[in-house]
């Protein structure tokens, strides 16, 4: 049966070296591209990412050609590593992050956590946040950690892949969303998704190798469809997060906390770092906002740039 010229909508649901799998409505094609699109370098922004939504032409009943990227409503990006100058996309089109944690093997990682957070405020994107392997640790010395983020307006669960705790209420959370699933590698990213949706075939990291940091089982970005309703993204474990398009003065508007209280700061401009009369830093001290949370405000600060704009502007 020849489909030539026949066009279809699909989602990007795998990318491999310029080829990509898309998935339409009872069709996955397996898709290369032709012309203008083909010779996009690797990072350029319109290159084709994991959830993009395509307009492909039919080539037979397994392959296409994608023609063009429908706009994106969303995306998740961050500094390409060891170069903050370079954006690295690492899906599209999503509605929510879930930022998963271990709370041991690999330990929590506050600072990490806080990293994700400002990604998902910068681009209005809502967060989960999710307490893997609590079967490893005692719920109740990360109950803090929890009421921390709850006070926040965050969703936090407690998870175990291995014992099933906790996966109902975070499934329930994902339901006829795009949800990404971020974190280190080890963390459980892989293990959540396959405890959620038991039909999936990922791989996950052998127990012997539990331990070992670094592993990186999960080597590319992929999109699931789940029964329940809904995609599931999961992604490869990360090093380090570079915050992309992110500048030191607009930190602030990231820890969202702070806005209850910086009209009443001395200076309206204050960064609530040294300056007198912050009453954000009057805030910590009278434990309204967590302390551990504007100490990682303090070193993030620290790690990021001054925007361009400032630059110039202090020449
Ligand atoms: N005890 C315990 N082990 C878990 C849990 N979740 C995952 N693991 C184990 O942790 C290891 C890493 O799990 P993965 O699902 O591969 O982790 P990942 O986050 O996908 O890692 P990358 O793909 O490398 O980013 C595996 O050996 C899992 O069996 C949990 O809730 N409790
Ligand atoms: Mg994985
Ligand atoms: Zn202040």
């Amino acid at each position: 049966m020849s489909h030539h010229h026949i066009k279809s909508q699909g989602k990007v649901i795998k990318s491999t070296r310029g080829h990509y799998l898309v998935k339409c409505a009872d069709l996955t094609l397996k898709c290369g591209m032709r012309g203008k699109i083909a010779a996009l370098p690797q990072e350029d922004p319109t290159t084709i990412k994991v959830g993009d939504d395509v307009i492909v032409e039919v080539i037979s009943d397994e392959e296409g050609v994608i023609q063009k990227i429908l706009p994106r409503r969303s995306k998740l990006s961050r500094s390409v590593e060891g170069k903050a100058y370079q954006e690295h996309i690492i899906a599209t089109n999503i509605d929510q992050m879930v930022i998963i944690m271990s709370v041991m093997q690999p330990p929590f990682k506050w600072g990490l956590l806080d990293r994700y957070l400002i990604i998902s405020e910068k681009n209005k994107l809502k967060s989960v946040i999710c307490l893997n392997k609590i079967d490893l640790a005692e719920a109740e010395d990360f109950q803090e950690v929890k009421n921390t983020y709850k006070k926040l307006k965050y969703d936090v669960y407690f998870t175990s892949a291995e014992t099933g705790y906790g996966i109902q209420d975070l499934a329930s959370s994902l339901r006829d969303k795009v949800s990404v699933l971020v974190g280190h590698s080890g963390v459980g990213k892989s293990s959540l998704l396959q405890k959620i949706e038991p039909n999936v075939s990922v791989k996950i990291a052998e127990i012997s190798e539990k331990t070992r940091k670094g592993k990186h089982t999960t080597s590319s970005v992929e999109l699931f469809p789940i029964s329940i309703g809904g995609y599931i993204i999961d992604t490869p474990g990360i090093r380090e997060l570079g915050l992309w398009d992110i500048y030191r003065n607009e930190l602030r508007h990231y820890f969202i906390e702070f806005q209850y209280f910086y009209s009443e700061c001395q200076f309206n401009d204050c960064l609530h770092l040294n300056e007198p009369g912050c009453a954000v830093m009057k805030a910590v001290e009278s434990g309204e906002i967590s302390s551990d949370r504007y100490k990682n405000y303090q070193n993030i600060y620290a790690d990021l740039r001054a925007a361009p704009y400032e630059l110039i502007r202090r020449r």
